[in-house]
């Protein structure tokens, strides 16, 4: 049988590496879209370069999309793409809009005019509940977003059931709670306290700037998600889940076991700095990952104290060899 194609957008980023190596695994031919950089941003997807076939264009154009669609017959399109850092969607809000937004419906535009039989995923976000409506989320709780980055991804998710809807798509979104790995970008909490410790560890810094320590988060491990992501396009009808742990803990609970994983007490180190605060926090984030238990069968495999242990140690390790 020939193998199934898929392409993914946002293959540079944390999730594209780790989905790029889940489809190689299951024998698809792996096709992922980047957008022109000065500079090489290959660095997560280096292992697998040389099996993946790279694209060029970009979720502002148009063109490029139903171009890339039409020459490279997608049997599924993850769409991982976006503008993706909260702080920075309050000082770039267009472009976040025009990137995380309209993003999704110039790609959606492309697959209806190209072939309406391929499959979408549509990475949603638990952002989407913001000032949350009910405790634990789930697929029926009410979004209210609480950064411009909340918005678009809540208007990614209505286009996504939209066209769904109006044109009869296999379109999905996974509306997935935080999820860290050690390829986690270095301005996300988890990696910066992974990096901080690893910093502190090896004597190249003394402190830790941090922002709210009181904010809680619901926080997996990025390689079981993206199972989840390819669950949801193997099933029979197209439909939407929270995929979460279930778990929820603040930042101060992640930075206390992460200096301790080193033998070191938060305390002595972290430091509150205004800088770090936003207009408007997410103050409570915990999913109820029941129907993606129930009907995909996905369940989570990561404890957070071992994604806690295994971001601090590759930290140590990768400065460590450095010195
Ligand atoms: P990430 O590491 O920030 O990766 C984002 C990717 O999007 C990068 O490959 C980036 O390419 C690409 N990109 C940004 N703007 C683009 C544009 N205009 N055209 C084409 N590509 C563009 O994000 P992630 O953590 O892997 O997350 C993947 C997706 O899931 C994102 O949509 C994010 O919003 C969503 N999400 C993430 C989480 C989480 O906890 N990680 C939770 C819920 C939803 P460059 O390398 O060129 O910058
Ligand atoms: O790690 P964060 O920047 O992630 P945030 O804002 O929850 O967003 C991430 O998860 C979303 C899913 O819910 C994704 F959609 C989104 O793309 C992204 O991947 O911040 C987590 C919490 C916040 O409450 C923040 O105020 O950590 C708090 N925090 C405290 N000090 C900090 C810092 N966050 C960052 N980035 N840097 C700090 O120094």
């Amino acid at each position: 049988m020939k193998p199934k194609t898929a392409l993914i957008t946002g293959i540079t980023g944390q999730d594209g590496s780790y989905l790029a190596e889940l489809l190689l695994s299951k024998d698809y031919r792996v096709v992922g879209m980047t957008r022109r950089t000065s500079t090489d941003s290959h660095d997560r997807i280096a292992p697998v370069l040389d099996r993946i076939e790279i694209v060029s264009g970009d979720l502002l154009d148009q063109h490029s999309m139903t171009t890339i669609i039409a020459e490279t017959q997608p049997d599924e399109v993850y769409n991982l793409a976006a503008q993706s850092f909260v702080p920075t969607s309050w000082t770039q809000p267009v472009l976040t809009g025009e990137f995380t937004a309209l993003g999704v419906t110039r790609i959606l535009e492309a697959i209806r005019h190209v072939n309406p039989k391929i499959r979408f995923y549509q990475a949603s976000s638990s952002e989407m509940f913001g000032k949350v409506q009910a405790v634990p989320q789930d697929e029926d709780t009410p979004f209210y977003p609480r950064s411009p980055y909340g918005v678009a991804k809540v208007y990614g998710h209505w286009i996504t059931v939209n066209y769904r809807e109006s044109f009869d798509l296999f379109a999905v979104s996974g509306i997935l709670f935080n999820h860290e790995s050690e390829r986690r970008g270095r301005e996300f909490v988890t990696r910066k306290i992974s990096e901080g410790v690893a910093r502190i560890k090896l004597g190249l810094d003394k402190k830790l700037k941090l922002g709210n320590l009181e904010a809680q988060r619901d926080w997996g491990f990025a390689g079981d998600y993206v199972k989840a992501m390819w669950l949801m396009l193997q099933q029979n009808e197209p439909q939407d889940f929270v995929i979460a742990t279930g778990r929820t803990h603040k930042v101060r609970d992640f930075c206390k076991l992460a200096f301790s994983t080193m033998d070191l007490d938060y305390e002595k180190f972290v430091e509150q700095d205004p800088r770090f605060y936003r207009p408007a926090e997410v103050d409570l984030l915990v999913g109820d990952p029941a129907k993606a238990k129930r009907v995909l069968g996905w369940v989570p495999e990561t404890s957070f104290e071992q994604l806690v242990e295994m971001m601090v140690r590759a930290d140590v390790a990768r400065l460590a060899a450095l010195k």
